[in-house]
């Protein structure tokens, strides 16, 4: 069976499962542990990001590449159009969608995990003691500075939120123009798969999809999860997860060392 090397709460990898799930694939959910869990999937695929997918002697990283592979070992249900015109559109919303959605949504993200209780709570179930103490410990102006050693400038963050409306407004109105449903015709492709998938923690899906707290679904980041503008784009979204988005399946055999059974909660209000 494939096996998924994930995050439950990364974007990046409900990129992949959203994929998998409409391509109908059967796979399974592996909890990488952040730090010591990227240890081992560094030896398993060369770096240490989610998603990697394992299908027999095959690795591969990086949604992106996934999605390809996927695509063309598995070509029923194809997510690449192949009208020429579809296929390019496709392909750029999905290389902007990752660099704008995923990356600024990242952004977003981090400043909220300013709050030491929203820190902790990302980690996964498995993560040990000691890294989630040490997570909880870390003095919120040192995450200021660590912050601002990775860019999180205020500046940086109000150009993220910015850019972050932008792409809503845009994804918005071409949904409004688009009378097939889908941003590039009238069936989901990578473009579609990838903006629902990556919109995971602005506002996360409310039903059975991921192994979370039953009160976080539905919740997100103000601004953008209640903001009434964007009405349009969530109310598709959740509709292409109620047509297409498999519910989560508890592994009941998880038993790989340096993952965890399942994640905790995240606490966005
Ligand atoms: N370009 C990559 C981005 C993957 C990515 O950013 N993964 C994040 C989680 S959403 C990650 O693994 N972060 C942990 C780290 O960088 O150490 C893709 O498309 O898969």
């Amino acid at each position: 069976m494939l096996e998924l090397y994930q995050f439950e709460l990364s974007h990046f990898s409900e990129k992949v499962r959203l994929i998998l799930d409409y391509k109908g694939l059967a796979y399974r959910k592996i909890e990488v542990v952040p730090g010591m869990g990227q240890l081992e999937l560094f030896r398993l695929s060369g770096q240490k990001q989610v998603p990697v997918l394992k299908d027999g002697n095959t690795v591969i990283a990086d949604s992106t590449a996934i999605a390809l592979y996927l695509d063309k070992t598995y070509p029923d249900r194809p997510i690449i159009p192949t009208n020429p015109q579809q296929k390019a559109n496709c392909l750029l919303l999905e290389q902007w969608a990752d660099n704008s959605i995923g990356i600024k949504g990242r952004t977003i993200l981090l400043e909220s995990l300013k709050s030491s209780n929203l820190r902790t709570s990302i980690l996964p179930v498995g993560t040990p003691d000691i890294l989630r103490n040490l997570v909880s410990s870390i003095p919120r102006e040192a995450i200021d500075v660590l912050g601002l050693g990775l860019g999180l400038t205020p500046d940086a963050v109000r150009a993220a939120k910015a850019e972050m409306h932008r792409s809503l407004e845009s994804i918005c109105l071409l949904l409004s123009q688009n009378s097939g449903g889908y941003l590039t015709g009238d069936t989901p492709t990578l473009a579609d798969l990838t903006v629902a998938g990556l919109s995971l923690l602005l506002k996360i899906p409310d039903g059975p999809y991921l192994n979370i707290a039953e009160n976080l679904k539905g919740k997100g980041v103000p601004g953008f999860a209640d903001n009434p503008d964007y009405d349009l784009f969530f109310t598709w979204r959740d509709k292409l997860y109620a047509d297409f988005r498999k519910p989560h399946k508890p592994d009941m055999n998880n038993n790989n060392p340096g993952t965890a059974t399942a994640p905790t909660i995240i606490a966005i209000d």
